[in-house]
């Protein structure tokens, strides 16, 4: 978001304050404060012009404004009613040379999974692709992965949602009959330079409040499992979580993600480039490779889908 709007809502956040007053404060003209004002009303702000000066009644339930609100992480957020898919309208943002951008949209009409699988993405979910530039080599990039899909997860369980993560990028809820459903899917992208991440683009899939009739089969969303259906305060959470667990040591995001791992102590079948490895899930190592014990020993699957199978079996 624009620098001035960003500070014209802290102010109002802050109490009543007075037209002059903010120009003052921001060193702008007082019609660029009622344009900034006026840009808030139309996306849904409510904000009472009083004798003691604005007064900020209630913020948009959702939009890029209602996001940017009292949002706690460095991103300036990019909002669309309707867009094919958020991580390519991140990646042409990338080759514009931005950073630091949230790209969200109320809904896709193209959205992407892995391998090119299709997204369902209707209207009632939170879509966003997270567009940064970290200092780190290629190979670290699944790091980033694990720490979107710990921050959803997390963000899940704070609505009341019992959710965990499958290696690598799935956020799935447990049945009560020892199946899964999934609730979240995470889709990195990236461009390389021979040492270091040109750019990376996260995106960030959740079935916030969504009806199952709406969504593939073994889906679910946090409205079904009972969970509070908030996309603007999840959105935050998520991109708040993420930027703590990516700002750090990246292997810090390692410990987060094998407390609320599934997939660890479960026998599991893995379809990778280079064929398929059947053990038990043992560990996740640093940046991101499943440890899977197999009959001929230790395996490190650094990509692959993974099954979860029941134990059984
Ligand atoms: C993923 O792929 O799970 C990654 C999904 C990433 C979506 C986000 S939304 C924002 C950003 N913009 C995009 O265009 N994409 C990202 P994968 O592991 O390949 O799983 C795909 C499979 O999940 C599909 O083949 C379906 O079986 C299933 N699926 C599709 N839509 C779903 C949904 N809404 N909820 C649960 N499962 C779904």
């Amino acid at each position: 978001m624009n620098e001035t709007r960003r500070r014209v809502l802290d102010a109002l956040a802050d109490g009543p304050v007075t037209g002059p007053a903010l120009a003052d404060a921001l060193d702008v003209s007082r019609a660029a404060v009622w344009k900034h004002v006026e840009a808030l009303r139309e996306e849904g702000f409510v904000v009472e012009s009083t004798d003691d000066g604005y007064v900020l009644e209630s913020v948009a339930e959702y939009g890029g404004l209602a996001l940017e609100y009292g949002l706690d992480a460095p991103y300036e957020v990019e909002y669309h009613d309707a867009i094919g898919s958020t991580n390519d309208r991140a990646r042409e943002l990338a080759g514009e040379g931005a950073s630091d951008v949230a790209v969200v949209a109320a809904e896709q009409t193209g959205g992407r999974g892995r391998l090119d699988r299709e997204w369902t993405a209707p209207r009632g979910g939170v879509y966003v692709s997270v567009l940064v530039r970290p200092d780190v080599p290629p190979a670290q990039a699944p790091v980033f992965t694990l720490a979107a899909a710990v921050a959803t997860a997390n963000a899940a369980r704070e609505v009341g949602v019992d959710a965990g993560i499958k290696w690598p990028n799935d956020v799935l809820v447990p049945t009560d009959d020892g199946d899964t459903r999934k609730l979240a899917g995470i889709l990195t992208e990236m461009e390389g330079e021979a040492d270091r991440v040109s750019w990376l683009v996260v995106g960030i899939g959740v079935n916030v409040d969504v009806s199952t009739a709406e969504l593939p089969p073994d889906a679910t969303s946090v409205t079904v499992e009972g969970g509070t259906a908030d996309r603007r305060a999840f959105a935050q959470r998520v991109l708040e979580g993420f930027h703590v667990l990516t700002s750090g040591d990246p292997s810090d995001v390692l410990p987060a993600w094998r407390e609320r791992a599934l997939t660890l102590g479960q026998r599991v079948r893995v379809d990778t480039p280079g064929g398929v490895v059947e053990g038990v899930a043992r560990d996740v190592e640093f940046p991101g490779a499943l440890v899977v014990e197999t009959d001929d020993g230790d395996v490190r699957v650094t990509a692959g889908d993974c099954e979860h199978l029941r134990s059984a079996e």
